[in-house]
């Protein structure tokens, strides 16, 4: 098949009306994941790993990262040049990430504390969380280097308390990974960063190898061959690992009217699709006039032009839309339908609209709270549902390092109270035992019970 070009001059969002159905349906579909033979590709290489453990993941790393190392691991404490190679501005904007992050999720860190309910006289029912032991954080290298994913990661499992936290990112032709994410990894407590990316990398971290410690869960976002690695090893129960939500391409949806400035919703588009060349940007606009558009378009091309990623923007302008529609409420409908990961909302008085959003992963409100603050830092996680996954995911926050256990004391007065409910069900099931186990005991307090 032959590439489309991408001409400069052709820059240009589709405009389509939401009266038409089809038309809609087109505009919201996410470009295809192609899953079919990605699995059969992805799990020689999980089976090579698993056996052969870090002699396989060297062999994997000289394969696909072109360069032979002699570990495929860096173990704290980490060569002091990275660190001492970023400059006192760069530490300072980590700094004021980290900061941010770690405030955000510690808060959330206590709104999980434990609960106790009396749902009973004599029945308290408890709830604790627990931080998962191990973790692995997936920080994805390819076309751009993500030292802000090690942040969104690792931050939250040090709030939760994680134990072990592992690192895994892929080097670059000298071995070597950004000193930024060095940097966080001294920060947060994690001792280990795998050298290593794609499916090998997973692998790795979801069965151990002599120098990789197995961890329980994988989060992290990734391409095709991580997520089907992730989604393989969830399913291995010889691996025992979890992992956080499925992943695919970065995605934004922007709802305006009239009154937004065009160089700021150009930007906002923009900013997501310079990820990657299957990134999906969606604008849906208000009451929108021909004047506006033109305007809007003008704007889109301009900023497309002076962007070193200009090339991967184009390609993903080609697959994206503008939605026009009539109301507010028929924009926060066709949003809610789609699910993005990413909600900016340039509205007049947006705040007050928040409570129409049913699917997003993240919402930006109003003209000065772009995508690109929550993307590093403000405070939110950037790891969020993907592909529609909003409807039943959420993104990566601090309970998805946690879990939750559950805890019951039941005393004389209790139990005198819920036997006769616990019995009778457990009758019904034909489970004599469940009953035997609360007969006895009221027949021990002296409750007649000869009926049960
Ligand atoms: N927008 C991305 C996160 C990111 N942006 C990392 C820049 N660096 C997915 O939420
Ligand atoms: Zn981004």
């Amino acid at each position: 098949v032959e590439e489309p070009k991408y001409l400069d001059s052709e820059i240009e969002l589709k405009v389509v009306e939401s009266e038409d159905p089809e038309a809609v349906k087109m505009a919201f579909t996410r470009p295809i994941q192609s899953t079919s033979n990605i699995m059969s590709l992805v799990e020689p290489i999980i089976k090579n790993v698993r056996t052969f453990g870090d002699a396989a993941l060297l062999e994997l790393t000289a394969k696909f990262d072109k360069v032979t190392l002699e570990k495929p691991v860096l173990k704290a404490p980490f060569p002091k040049e990275y660190v001492s190679s970023l400059s006192e501005e760069m530490i300072d904007a980590l700094d004021m990430a980290i900061g941010n992050v770690e405030r955000f999720h510690q808060a959330q860190y206590e709104q999980n504390a434990t609960l106790a309910v009396e749902t009973q006289p004599g029945v308290l029912c408890e709830r604790f969380a627990k931080p998962i032991e191990s973790v692995g954080c997936y920080v994805p290298g390819g076309t751009a280097v993500l030292p802000s994913t090690a942040i969104m990661l690792g931050v939250p499992a040090k709030v939760a308390g994680c134990k072990e936290i592992v690192f895994a990112t892929p080097p670059n032709k000298e071995g070597k990974v950004p000193a930024e994410v060095v940097y966080v990894a001294e920060k947060i407590g994690c001792e280990t960063i795998v050298l290593a990316g794609g499916a090998q990398a997973v692998a790795a971290m979801a069965y151990g190898t002599q120098s990789v410690p197995k961890v329980d869960k994988i989060l992290g976002p990734g391409n095709q061959f991580v997520t089907a690695a992730k989604m393989y090893v969830s399913q291995d129960t010889a691996a025992l690992c979890a992992i956080d939500m499925p992943a695919g391409p970065s995605e934004v949806l922007v709802i305006c009217d009239k009154k937004a400035d065009c160089d700021y919703v150009a930007s906002d588009l923009l900013s997501q699709a310079e990820h990657g060349v299957d990134s999906q940007v969606v604008l849906i606009g208000i009451d929108l006039d021909d004047e506006y558009l033109i305007n809007l378009q003008r704007a889109i091309k301009e900023q497309t032009l002076n962007l070193p990623r200009k090339e991967i923007v184009k390609r993903c302008l080609y697959n994206s839309c503008i939605v026009k529609c009539k109301t507010v409420e028929e924009a926060f409908n066709l949003s809610n339908k789609y699910a993005p990961e990413h909600l900016i909302l340039q509205i007049e008085d947006a705040h007050s609209y928040v409570k129409l959003v049913e699917n997003a992963g993240s919402i930006f409100v109003g003209a000065l709270t772009p995508e690109s603050c929550g993307d590093y830092s403000s405070g939110t996680n950037h790891t969020l549902p993907t592909y529609g996954f909003a409807k039943q995911y959420s993104g990566v926050n601090t309970s998805t390092y946690q879990k939750f256990i559950t805890c019951q004391y039941v005393n004389e007065e209790g139990l005198k109270k819920i036997g006769y409910s616990v019995m009778n069900i457990a009758n019904r099931e034909g489970l004599d035992a469940h009953k035997m186990a609360v007969k006895i005991r009221l027949q021990k307090l002296g409750v007649d019970v000869a009926k049960y």
